[in-house]
């Protein structure tokens, strides 16, 4: 089987950084067309560079990173420096970028992409707000009916919410853009809170990365030490959750997570819920179902792929 094209949407974020590593050391599964950054847990400017930081820290410099969205479809950016620190990858000590941005906007790479390649070919992993998709499938309806598949990381049912009680941040930040996604009718595959808070960077699985010895295996330990710190205070957890990760492991190995192919739609009036994933676990509606919404993962064989593949950057 031929690796499948991708382009990762992203607001790194260190989480984001691991997926974004898991990828690139993955050329038998995974081909990345290209990179876009979009506002979420820190600014535009700084997912940008950060995307950046990370492809070089995966010694892969000719990888495309493109400049997306800086602010939400409809609302004010709501950023997480709270988790993820002032730069969003807080921690390791990383260079400044050698590599410069694309000069096209994200949004006209994806729908060029998409454009270019043949029906089904091209698959989209967002790992942050989902404006620039949305935004891509406002502005170019045609590019819809030739996207693969979306292989996200957002939401959540049973955990419920991260950064309100009702909602996950990635939703959060941008409901309406989730909603255009979740209602595109391009096949979802959703990694909510309910599986990435069981993808814990236990201590032994966190030595394990820092004793791969490698530059990204050493700055991979240095990030979950310090967003870690934030999830021990918050959930009382034994580790930090890699919740971006779940979706480029997805793409390597499905078999890894299991979940639930049902409906899910988005809250995008109550401010109290604004943002929420409803999700119809249990099946009491007779709502067409829209995503596949995974609930559980093999965390030891997803930790075992990450430093298997870690090792190779
Ligand atoms: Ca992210």
């Amino acid at each position: 089987m031929s690796a499948r094209k991708i382009i990762i949407d992203t607001d790194p974020g260190q989480d984001d950084a691991v997926a974004i590593l898991l990828a690139l050391a993955s050329p038998e599964e995974i081909d990345v067309l290209g990179i876009t950054a979009v506002a979420g847990n820190v600014p535009l400017s700084l997912t940008a560079k950060n995307a950046l930081i990370v492809c070089e820290l995966a010694g892969k410099p000719n990888v495309k990173v493109f400049a997306g969205c800086d602010r939400p479809m409809g609302r004010m950016l709501v950023t997480a420096e709270h988790v993820h620190g002032e730069t969003g990858l807080n921690g390791p000590v990383l260079p400044e970028p050698q590599m410069a941005l694309q000069e096209q906007h994200g949004v006209d790479f994806i729908i060029d992409t998409l454009r270019a390649h043949e029906a089904g070919t091209v698959t989209l992993c967002p790992l942050g707000p989902l404006t620039n998709i949305a935004t891509a499938f406002e502005k170019a309806p045609d590019i819809i009916e030739k996207v693969q598949e979306i292989v996200l990381m957002g939401g959540a049912y049973f955990e419920v919410g991260n950064i309100t009680p009702a909602a996950e941040f990635n939703i959060y930040v941008d409901p309406q853009a989730a909603d255009i996604v979740f209602k595109s009718g391009v096949p979802l595959v959703v990694m909510p809170l309910d599986v990435t808070h069981k993808a814990l960077v236990t201590k032994p699985r966190n030595e394990a990365f820092r004793a791969l010895g490698t530059k990204a295996g050493v700055a991979v330990a240095e990030m979950t030490d310090f967003f870690e710190r934030f999830d021990r205070e918050k959930y009382g957890s034994d580790g930090a959750p890699l919740h971006d990760p779940c979706v480029t492991a997805y793409l390597i190995n499905p078999e890894l997570f299991s979940g639930r192919h049902i409906n899910v739609e988005i809250e995008t009036q109550s401010e109290l819920t604004m943002g929420m994933t409803v999700a119809d676990w249990w099946g009491v509606t007779d709502r067409a179902p829209n995503a596949l919404f995974i609930g559980d993962l093999d965390a030891d064989g997803f930790f075992s792929l990450l430093s298997e593949r870690l090792a190779r950057l």
